[in-house]
């Protein structure tokens, strides 16, 4: 195993990111991997799903976008036109490198919406998506006025949204309401491999199942009894994960 830490430049703003490559005398596949709203590259599911991929042989790069972690920007800052911006300027960077035969795109919540988005934007780049409990009701709920649980006018956008100790900004909702994933999913016709835990407190359950009937070719893995970061089956995400990979 190597592990190479670096940043991704995106227009000027620096995304901190990582490669783990389980051998690198050899060429082989790349899964990018995102984490999801307030989430970093080394929250608990993420490296349970960057080491099953390593298993398999599988080089991974995490990326952290527009104000999270190691990244450029604020937090109350980020909208999904950052994230989309910042995750295609990752997706040029893995196909420059040149050990990579086939990408994927793997991302949890708000990542697995980015993933579902770029999916779409670029769909002869991936060999499959693997959306994680996907937060692709937050553009439905920007519309509806109902984010983090915080009601609002969704014609009249307040100047930032408050939740308890996060501060997003009128812009995030702005973008969002701007956003359809049907559109994207339409759009791409290969392997989909969901996973989402049936329990999930943050990301209705019903949203990867949604998502499963609407792909054209969608798995849907569901971990019985886990939450939004499977913190009751960590194993059974990952395992999820490494049998995607084995086949
Ligand atoms: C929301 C529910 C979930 C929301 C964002 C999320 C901005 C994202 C969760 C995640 O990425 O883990 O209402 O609003």
């Amino acid at each position: 195993m190597t592990t190479k830490e670096f940043y991704i430049d995106c227009d000027g703003i620096r995304l901190h990111s990582k490669l783990d490559r389980p051998d690198d005398s050899v060429k082989g596949p790349l899964c990018i991997l995102i984490h999801g709203f307030t989430g970093h590259m080394e929250e608990d599911h993420i490296i349970a799903a960057q080491k099953a991929m390593n298993d398999c042989g599988i080089s991974v790069l995490r990326a952290e976008m527009y104000g999270h972690g190691g990244s450029d920007g604020d937090f109350r800052d980020h909208t999904l036109y950052k994230w989309v911006t910042n995750a295609l300027a990752v997706v040029d960077y893995a196909k420059k490198l040149d050990f990579v035969t086939d990408l994927y795109l793997c991302g949890h919540s708000q990542g697995g919406l980015l993933t579902m988005l770029i999916g779409g934007m670029r769909r002869d780049d991936f060999k499959a998506l693997l959306p994680l409990s996907p937060a692709w009701m937050i553009p439905e709920g920007a519309r509806i006025g109902d984010l983090l649980g915080m009601p609002f006018d969704p014609l009249h956008i307040p100047e930032q949204l408050v939740a308890e100790d996060l501060v997003l900004s009128g812009d995030y909702i702005r973008v969002a309401q701007t956003i359809h994933v049907e559109d994207e999913i339409a759009r791409y016709d290969g392997p989909v491999f969901i996973v989402h835990g049936d329990d999930d407190e943050a990301v209705p359950y019903s949203y990867g199942v949604k998502a499963q009937e609407l792909y054209a070719d969608a798995t849907l893995v569901t971990i019985h009894g886990d939450d939004h970061c499977y913190t009751r089956h960590m194993d059974e995400m990952a395992d999820a994960i490494r049998s995607f990979f084995s086949k």
